[in-house]
């Protein structure tokens, strides 16, 4: 389009115009020059219109080109960072998971060589399965506390499995007996300690189980979890006590709310309640005294207790933990007999399973009560405090 303006002006330019026509022809030329102009208007104006042509071509492609495959990049990109994030939650998890199981094991050692070793031994001793391989077993678990009774019942059990499924190699007998044994425990109770907001943990048990300490572990636990707790120091028997608890609360940076050596129990959970209302808190946490005299006054101190959430926060989700020390064996069992008989008991925490061999009081407690365990302690560390998991509690112990 610009080559015919320039051979044009190129042919005006360089044509020898006779003088002659010179006058005549101004208006020719005059005519020619606005066909010029008309033609580059005409000209420049085709190539605009190509140009948005060109551009709105361009525009579209990109557009729809782009788009897509941005879309699909930035979806794929999102696709791959989540599906990352989610494996990589995952082996945390995992991780979790397993160093917390080694733990537990390693908290369960003894009891583990009490049993699952031993276990191993006579079975590995036998060719056969008979009435004194059965024997054998009934005195390892008694040993091991499981008890007479969930003794008697597991082996009898076991005897039956073996004779109605026609089994004769020892070698498989272990793993029928970890089956009996999750069957007795009863796998439907609930282990799951209640953190709905509101909820109120009432922490029970005789002196020296480990009731404080549970307490601090318990508090730090939730507050992992984002939970806002609180305590309320319900043991007001010795000023020690109170000071332990208000340790434990800075431990685990929950504030405990106490008022003085021999003050009324009762009035320290009613501030408490306040405090959790007035703060907003999810759970509120009460110890108590575990040095009670007789069963009167220890039912008489958890009912007045008990009077106070219910009248002051009934709507509250409530959880009764009693305490129990795993080193005093079936003695733990006699406990929680006595304190079934004073309050009502939502679960069982038991400690101090990393010092002794008479981890397999656990079975006899769930099956013989069944209340469910719902917390073990592995040691005297504020991360040493277990849920409960029937599956790798049996695992722990037995293998
Ligand atoms: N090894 C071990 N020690 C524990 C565990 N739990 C608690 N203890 C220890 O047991 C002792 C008693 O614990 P406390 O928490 O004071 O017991 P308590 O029930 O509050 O006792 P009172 O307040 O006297 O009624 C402390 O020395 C704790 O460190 C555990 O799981 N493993
Ligand atoms: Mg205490």
């Amino acid at each position: 389009m610009f080559k015919w303006f320039k051979d044009k002006i190129a042919k005006n330019g360089t044509e020898e115009t006779p003088s002659v026509e010179e006058n005549k022809s101004e208006e020719i030329i005059e005519g020619e020059k606005e066909d010029v102009v008309e033609n580059i208007e005409e000209s420049i104006s085709e190539d605009v219109e190509l140009r948005e042509n060109d551009l709105e071509e361009i525009e579209e492609e990109v557009e729809t080109t782009t788009t897509e495959e941005d879309l699909k990049d930035d979806f794929d990109k999102v696709k791959v960072e989540s599906v990352e994030e989610v494996v990589e939650e995952k082996e945390d998890k995992a991780e979790e998971k397993v160093s917390l199981f080694q733990r537990l094991k390693q908290g369960l050692s003894k009891t583990r060589h009490e049993m699952g070793v031993k276990i191993n031994t006579v079975l590995g001793a036998y060719v056969k399965i008979d009435d004194e391989m059965l024997e054998d077993l009934e005195d390892i678990l008694i040993s091991a506390d499981i008890g007479m009774k969930t003794t008697m019942q597991l082996i009898d059990n076991l005897r039956d499995t073996i004779i109605e499924e026609k089994i004769n190699d020892p070698s498989l007998v272990k793993d029928l007996l970890k089956k009996e044994v999750k069957k007795l425990m009863n796998e439907d109770l609930p282990t799951e300690i209640s953190e709905e907001k509101p909820t109120v943990i009432l922490v029970v048990g005789v002196n020296g189980v480990g009731k404080t300490t549970t307490i601090g572990k318990l508090s730090n636990k939730l507050k992992m979890k984002d939970k806002k707790v609180i305590i309320a120091a319900g043991d007001t028997f010795r000023a020690a006590a109170i000071d332990q608890l208000k340790t434990w609360g800075d431990r685990a940076g929950v504030d405990v709310i106490s008022h003085k050596e021999g003050a009324d129990p009762a009035a320290v959970i009613f501030d408490g309640i306040s405090a959790a209302k007035s703060r907003n808190c999810d759970i509120l946490i009460c110890d108590t005294a575990g040095r009670l005299h007789n069963k009167v006054n220890l039912m008489q101190e958890l009912e007045k207790i008990n009077r106070i959430i219910d009248r002051e926060y009934s709507e509250a989700n409530r959880e009764t933990l009693l305490v129990l020390d795993a080193t005093t064996g079936q003695n733990a069992m006699n406990q929680a007999k006595t304190f079934m008989e004073v309050t009502e008991l939502s679960g069982i925490v038991l400690t101090k399973l990393d010092g002794t061999a008479k981890g397999g009081v656990v079975i006899a407690l769930q099956s013989e009560l069944q209340i469910p365990i719902k917390l073990v302690g592995v040691g005297e560390g504020i991360d040493d405090l277990q849920e409960f998991n029937m599956d790798s509690f049996i695992d722990a112990i037995f293998d």
